[in-house]
């Protein structure tokens, strides 16, 4: 028997059986195998010598036939980019591995992204050794201190005996609502380290019960409304209350407005789905109820009604743990817990009202400034404007998109079009940065999208900016056969940010950004596809061979800078 083979079935847990003792492993192993008892599959991550037995407890893991899948990329912000909206579209937290030093910092970003978002995610660091530490060894930094702001755990495992306990604890954490990442690093010498100890079971979901008197009141609130107005959020979906909340919706009749990764819940279409209203439907209400979802910057701050003589509207939060209930609002209600059961427990409330809510009028009035909306919208979305208007990108791409589509967005003003412009058929289906608004998240979002939808259409849409920020990563797809669709709304300009400054002071610096690059032209350098296109009437064909191509695949559309996003907050 070879010395490797022996060392497999010295590791196999079934020896625990017959011997009783726990597996024997190094850490890597034991890490890799309690991450796959959570559901992972994938660790993102680049190389550095601190993590190599996470890498090896990939390849040889503890139970033969379980081995995990290393996807190894050029930076380390698109690994943790990527393991982030894994955890998104799966629901399962996403894991990064990176190296000691300078992988974790370079992972700070998007960790402080996955904490904004609320988004399940585990981050494993390698460590200078324990054995010098102080001395000065190669990368040697205490990262907990610097993740502890910006994670739900950041700890260090000091003992291989340790690890199965804190990486078990790392992901319990980071998928318990209000979800977010957590960290964990691993002293070197540790990590290659060997110890026989048991792989904890991952403990059962635990569900919050939400308190039925408050939903009581909230139902009366409900009922004695004229004008009310139902907010979804991302946690929405991230906690599972998609269909709960439909239901809700539909048993109601309660005019609806999404956001984040709540778009879809209520499918593009849906006679109850008002977003394209939004300014009438949050700016005239007399009651806007916020299911998970902070009362930030994107809801007005939580400050609703107001708007053509209509009074203020009252406000009711609803959140996936107590931490999110807001703590500024002046709220009328509020409830906490599990979103099913507070959304079931909502209409349950609503159910026992003795007075029955007709909204008809006002779900009509938002329905027709819906219309309007829609015409008004057509008008750009088949604009024959030269230079392209960038709504035109979405006149052509909208139709061509299947129900089962997920869609990115990474940039500034291009993408605010495509959150105008695109409305999901599914939840599920939509990413985008969240409230902290992280430039470069894109091509990470792209691996993880097709690794947990593989067949599903992938489309990636980049300002030119942003592109800046990760098309590196375009080899990444490459070398692991990951065909995406990546559209470049090309204003040679930080657009998001050439407006404002002209508008506040009249002038602009460096929002410039060299005119017409062809970045369709990197994409086909590192063995992708692509093209220019300059002809509004063009795009419709360069995005079908796009969809064709089998690669990842590039559409670089030179757009109109002139044609800035209509927006009337900057969100400070
Ligand atoms: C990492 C990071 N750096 C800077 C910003 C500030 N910022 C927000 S939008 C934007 C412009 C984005 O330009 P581009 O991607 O070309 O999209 P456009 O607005 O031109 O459509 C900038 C610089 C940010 N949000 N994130
Ligand atoms: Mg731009």
């Amino acid at each position: 028997m070879s010395e490797a083979t022996q060392e497999l079935d010295a590791t196999h847990p079934d020896d625990e059986g017959s011997e009783g003792a726990p597996p024997e492993a190094h850490g890597g192993a034991h890490a890799v195998e309690v991450a796959a008892a959570h559901g992972v599959d994938t660790m993102f991550t680049l190389s550095g010598a601190h993590v190599f037995p996470m890498y090896d407890g990939a390849v040889n893991p503890m139970r033969e036939g379980t081995s995990m899948r290393i996807l190894d990329v050029r930076h380390e912000q698109t690994a943790v980019f990527a393991a982030e909206a894994l955890g998104k579209l799966t629901r399962v937290p996403g894991l990064a591995v990176l190296t000691a030093g300078p992988g974790v910092t370079n992972g700070v970003s998007a960790i402080t992204q996955a904490r904004f978002s609320g988004s399940p995610l585990v981050v494993v660091g390698g460590r200078a050794p324990a054995n010098r530490w102080g001395m000065g060894s190669l990368q040697e930094f205490d990262h907990p201190p610097l993740l502890a702001p910006v994670t739900k755990l950041a700890r260090t495992a000091h003992q291989v005996a340790d690890l199965p306990e804190a990486v078990d604890e790392a992901f319990r954490v980071a998928a318990a609502p209000h979800r977010g990442p957590t960290f964990l690093d691993v002293p070197m010498d540790q990590f290659f380290d060997k110890a026989s100890v048991p792989t904890p079971a991952p403990a059962p979901r635990q569900r919050v019960e939400p308190d039925a008197e408050a939903l009581g009141e909230i139902g009366t609130l409900l009922a004695e409304a004229r004008r009310p107005v139902l907010v979804l959020g991302t946690d929405v979906w991230a906690d599972g209350a998609e269909e709960a909340a439909l239901r809700f919706v539909e048993a109601a009749g309660i005019p609806v407005i999404t956001n984040g990764m709540g778009r879809g819940v209520v499918p593009g279409g849906h006679p109850l789905l008002v977003t394209k209203a939004r300014g009438r439907a949050l700016g005239t209400c007399d009651l806007a109820i916020v299911v998970g979802t902070p009362l930030d910057f994107r809801l007005g701050y939580g400050v609703f009604g107001g708007k053509d003589g209509a009074p203020t509207a009252k406000v009711v939060h609803l959140a996936d743990s107590e931490g999110q209930v807001s703590g500024h609002a002046d709220l009328a209600g509020s409830a906490f817990g599990d979103l099913s059961l507070v959304v079931d427990g909502l209409q349950a409330a609503l159910e026992q009202q003795l007075r029955k809510p007709d909204w008809s009028a006002w779900t009509d009035e938002l329905r027709a400034e819906v219309a309007t909306a829609v015409e008004r919208d057509n008008a750009l979305l088949t604009s024959e404007a030269d230079p392209v208007h960038p709504a035109r990108i979405y006149g052509e791409l909208v139709p061509r998109l299947a129900d089962d589509a997920v869609v990115i967005g990474d940039g500034g003003d291009f993408v605010s079009f495509a959150g105008k412009y695109v409305e999901p058929r599914r939840p599920g289906g939509w990413l985008d940065p969240g409230p902290y608004g992280c430039l470069g998240a894109g091509l990470g979002a792209a691996i993880a999208a097709r690794i947990a939808r593989p067949s599903s259409q992938v489309v990636l849409l980049l300002g030119d900016g942003a592109a800046g920020m990760s098309l590196m990563d375009v080899d990444t797809l490459v070398r692991h056969d990951l065909p995406v669709v990546m559209v470049c709304g090309n204003n040679s300009a930080w657009g998001l940010e050439k407006q404002p400054m002209q508008m506040l002071y009249g002038y602009d610096v460096a929002a410039d950004l060299a005119p017409q690059t062809r970045y369709d032209e990197v994409v086909g350098a590192l063995g992708g596809g692509g093209e220019t296109v300059t002809d509004p009437t063009r795009i419709g064909a360069a995005l079908d061979r796009a969809f064709d191509a089998g690669k990842p695949y590039l559409v670089n559309v030179i757009t109109d800078v002139n044609a800035p996003y209509p927006r009337n907050t900057f969100g400070i």
